[in-house]
């Protein structure tokens, strides 16, 4: 193998004269999360990091031959200086500063720069001032169109599947080696995609704007295959695993044999289906991230999700008593969202017991109907996309103002996830779902909790105007208790009886 210099560049020319280049795929990850050193250490929070699906798809995308590296900087030191021809970078709204940080680092190099993911799909315009390349959509069939066009020096300015390819969805089989060195540090280095989109379209979500509404789903002996492959449990990154229920009731059906646990994230209509809901407890589902959003039925009509506005609590239960895990994703600062929100979504998610959250701050992202109703009605507070993390307010809610919203977020998320309230949830986990989930609800509660005290999180309730210096549960928590370890014996006996009449 010969090698030759071009430019600035590494690109390698084999015997029968092809051109092998060396490609860097980066996942930037904000400052607070990154490893900054070459010898940094990483974050404790691996129950958080769930491979990186949207890489690994793009490097098995990579036609044959070509050396592909990747770097996610959620796990490790980015050097700048490592030898490449290309750098790819995928990035969400958040990460957008931090990926136009990596363009400019490596355009100092002469490196060549192209983007994909989610904000550069919803934003390309913004995302070309500093990218070389941008990729729109699914990569697949246009990554391979994109890197025959780069070998060949004539690399276009935008890239996106053409309509023959359009529907593809390309399993990571042939680049998870890639995440060997890593793989300690993700929950689990198997994510594994049944299907892309989501049948719905919520005004807010970027799942429904980056797919348009459209669902499809990869063919089922493929995705058994995958499975196979991988050794242990995993999690289907879909964002709603039963977006279609004939094809999740065939998949499930076929993964019961596999004996495999996984978690996934689905719509709370599973739950109107009893026996679509077994079907995924029997095939191994011990956890599902449900978005749950908000208690107030006309927060869920305004933002087009009034499927999720009633009967919630119920729900929830049916979920959990089929052995299934509920990790509810929550919005705080919706329209109709008063000071009292907080207190009540606190005492709503004690009620029906689930297992974690995924706390939000109502936030408008770029290239959503939501985001383009805010900014006509001069309701964007900030366009730093830094603060677009769910976790900062960057709008101007209706009904309080920003810093109650932010101090009620930060007081709802640390009583949450207080000591006693982790205890109390992985107890009842044990009881009512068994030993997997309650596992799981432990490891997320300490994490969560690991980063609510290392980002100095406390916050208070706006409603009752007093300082809550009790951040770790404090009075709240023991108070609570006694009502807590009512439901805990009162489950435990209902358990017993249950497992009696089925005897
Ligand atoms: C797993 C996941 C995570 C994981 C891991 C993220 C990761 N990068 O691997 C974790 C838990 C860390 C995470 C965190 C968050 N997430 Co997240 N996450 C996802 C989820 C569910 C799946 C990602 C995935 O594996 N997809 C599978 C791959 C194959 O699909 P894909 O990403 O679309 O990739 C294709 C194309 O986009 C393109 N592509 C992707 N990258 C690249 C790169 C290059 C170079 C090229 C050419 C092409 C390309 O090619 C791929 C193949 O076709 C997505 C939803 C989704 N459907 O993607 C949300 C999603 C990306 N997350 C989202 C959000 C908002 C967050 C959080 C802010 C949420 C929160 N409340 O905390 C945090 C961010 C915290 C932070 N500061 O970093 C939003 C992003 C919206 C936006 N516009 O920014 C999404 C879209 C969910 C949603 N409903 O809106 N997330
Ligand atoms: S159901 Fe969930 S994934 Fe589907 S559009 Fe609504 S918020 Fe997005």
């Amino acid at each position: 193998m010969k090698h030759t210099v071009m430019g600035d560049g590494y690109l390698w020319k084999t015997k029968k004269k092809e051109t092998i280049m060396k490609i860097l795929l980066v996942l930037p990850a904000s400052e607070n999360l990154r490893v900054r050193h070459p010898e940094g250490s990483v974050p404790k929070r691996e129950m958080l990091r769930f491979s990186v699906l949207p890489l690994l798809t793009v490097a098995s995308l990579t036609p044959g031959g070509h050396e592909v590296e990747i770097c996610d900087e959620n796990v490790s030191y980015l050097d700048f200086d490592r030898p490449c021809d290309l750098v790819g970078v995928g990035f969400m709204t958040a990460l957008a500063p931090r990926a136009y940080e990596i363009a400019r680092e490596f355009r100092k190099r002469g490196r060549t720069l192209v983007a994909g993911g989610y904000h550069p799909t919803l934003m390309p315009e913004e995302v070309l001032e500093h990218f070389d390349s941008v990729l729109t959509g699914d990569a697949e069939g246009a990554w391979p169109r994109l890197i025959e066009d780069f070998k060949r020096g004539r690399l276009q300015r935008r890239y996106s599947q053409t309509e023959s390819e359009a529907g593809w969805i390309a399993g990571a089989e042939g680049a998870r080696a890639l995440l060997a060195p890593t793989s300690r540090f993700y929950a689990t280095p198997n994510a594994v995609q049944a299907g892309r989109g989501c049948a719905h379209n919520c005004r807010y979500c970027s799942v429904a704007a980056f797919h348009k509404g459209c669902y499809r789903h990869r063919p089922l002996e493929e995705i058994i295959r995958e499975v196979e492959a991988l050794k242990g449990d995993f999690i289907f990154v879909d964002d709603n695993i039963v977006s279609d229920e004939d094809f999740a009731a065939g998949l499930f059906k076929a993964l019961k044999p596999l004996g495999r646990s996984w978690v996934s994230q689905c719509s709370i209509k599973i739950a109107d289906n009893p026996g679509l809901l077994r079907l995924a407890a029997e095939s191994g589902c011990r956890g599902l991230f449900i978005g749950v959003e908000s208690l107030g039925v006309r927060n869920m009509e305004q933002m087009g999700k009034e499927f999720g506005a009633s009967g919630t609590a119920e729900k929830i239960r049916k979920v959990r008593r089929a052995g299934i895990g509920v990790i509810a994703g929550i919005i705080v600062g919706m329209d109709f969202d008063g000071r009292d929100v907080f207190a009540k979504t606190l005492e709503f998610l004690r009620e029906c017991h689930v297992d974690a959250i995924q706390l939000n701050i109502m936030t408008p992202l770029p290239g959503t109907p939501l985001f383009e109703d805010f900014q006509q009605k001069g309701r964007i507070r900030s366009r730093d996309w830094r603060l677009y993390d769910f976790r900062h307010v960057v709008m101007e809610p209706m009904k309080m103002s920003p810093g109650e919203l932010q101090d009620g977020a930060d007081w709802l998320y640390s009583k949450f996830y207080s000591l006693p309230a982790i205890i109390y949830r992985t107890l009842n986990a044990l009881l009512v779902c068994g030993l997997q989930t309650a596992f799981l609800s432990l490891k997320l509660g300490l994490t969560y909790r690991y980063d609510i005290v290392r980002e100095g999180i406390c916050g208070r309730n706006p409603q009752e105007h007093i300082e809550t210096s009790a951040c770790n549960g404090g009075i709240h928590g023991i108070l609570y208790a006694p009502k807590q370890l009512g439901f805990l014996l009162s489950s435990f006996f209902r358990k017993g009886r249950m497992a009696q009449n089925k005897v």
